[in-house]
């Protein structure tokens, strides 16, 4: 009798496991770590202004290593959104290198982009390509926004929601993320400081770089509207040298734009001369649109 319910109650147990299973975690199938689950409850909240989240181990040291060897020799100096014409120009804010890795690449990239679909409930389609940056002694990332100011930027799948940051390498000093707004919960305790935080890391909520981890914030409240308390920073490398990965989440599908030439074409043989003459930034509403009504000078407008 004592047999017949301890077997049962193991059964009972192997069964509640498995749908608790369901609820809390998500199966990823891919090449990287077949079968790996991401569960949203194994990460620790971190700050709530800004919303951040940090998961241990998130990748593992096969995927971290891989992310490198793409990245290699591909790297060249980072650059930065021009604020007004929204783009791409080179600037002492930010001095890594870096390159992005097309989305599902191969098997281990797209089985890493599962995984951060599974953690932030955000569809794949709507990340960018993933960037990898190294930062060497000195380099760093001032404080900036994810989120956009240009309205050419944001054309394409709407305003950044989410980042996540994976850390590929350990850094001995220096190198945190830090959000210099940051206000903690006045009646929560703010996360145990990490030790050995250098002087920028001090400068408000800080994670320190550790193989593997991945942090993950939001740029944008639920209501939609821009998070100024998201202003984050890479803080110079003191010590070592810094790895990282990151994926920008848009609000909505940043596939849907891929250059199709049959749709991406201007709607007045005049849009080329008009966007030389800065109408793509001082006119976006006619010339770019939005992801819901595209504008009449897409291509002429490089956003499409
Ligand atoms: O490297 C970091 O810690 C910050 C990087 C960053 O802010 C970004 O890629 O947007």
């Amino acid at each position: 009798m004592i047999q017949i319910t301890s077997r049962f109650s193991l059964l009972a147990i192997a069964a509640l496991l498995s749908i608790a299973s369901l609820f809390h975690g998500s199966v990823c199938s891919h090449g990287g770590s077949p079968g790996a689950i991401v569960s949203a409850s194994k990460a620790r909240q971190i700050s709530w202004k800004p919303r951040a989240f940090v998961y241990k181990k998130f990748l593992t040291d096969e995927e971290c290593d891989h992310l490198i060897s793409l990245a290699k020799s591909e790297l060249k100096r980072s650059a930065v959104a021009d604020g007004k014409s929204g783009k791409s120009k080179l600037s002492e804010v930010r001095t890594s290198s870096g390159m992005f890795i097309s989305k599902g690449k191969d098997p281990i990239v797209s089985g890493i982009e599962d995984k951060i679909a599974a953690w932030t409930f955000l569809p794949k389609e709507n990340g960018e390509d993933i960037q990898v940056l190294r930062y060497e002694h000195g380099q760093k990332y001032d404080p900036h926004y994810d989120y956009f100011s240009d309205k050419v930027n944001i054309a394409r799948g709407g305003h950044r929601i989410a980042t996540v940051l994976m850390y590929l390498t350990d850094v001995e000093k220096g190198g945190e993320t830090v959000f210099p707004f940051s206000q903690e919960h006045p009646h929560r305790k703010g996360p145990v400081p990490d030790g050995n935080l250098s002087e920028c890391g001090r400068q408000g909520i800080a994670v320190k770089p550790h193989r593997g981890d991945a942090l993950l914030f939001f740029s944008l409240y639920p209501n939609a509207t821009p998070d100024a308390t998201s202003l984050h920073a890479g803080c110079p490398v003191i010590e070592g040298e810094k790895w990282s990965a990151t994926k920008w989440i848009h609000v909505d599908s940043f596939d849907k734009h891929v250059d199709v030439t049959s749709t991406c074409k201007d709607e007045n043989a005049s849009c080329e001369r008009w966007a030389a003459l800065g109408e793509c930034t001082r006119n976006p509403e006619y010339m770019v649109g939005s992801p819901e009504v595209p504008g009449s000078c897409r291509r002429s407008c490089k956003v499409c």
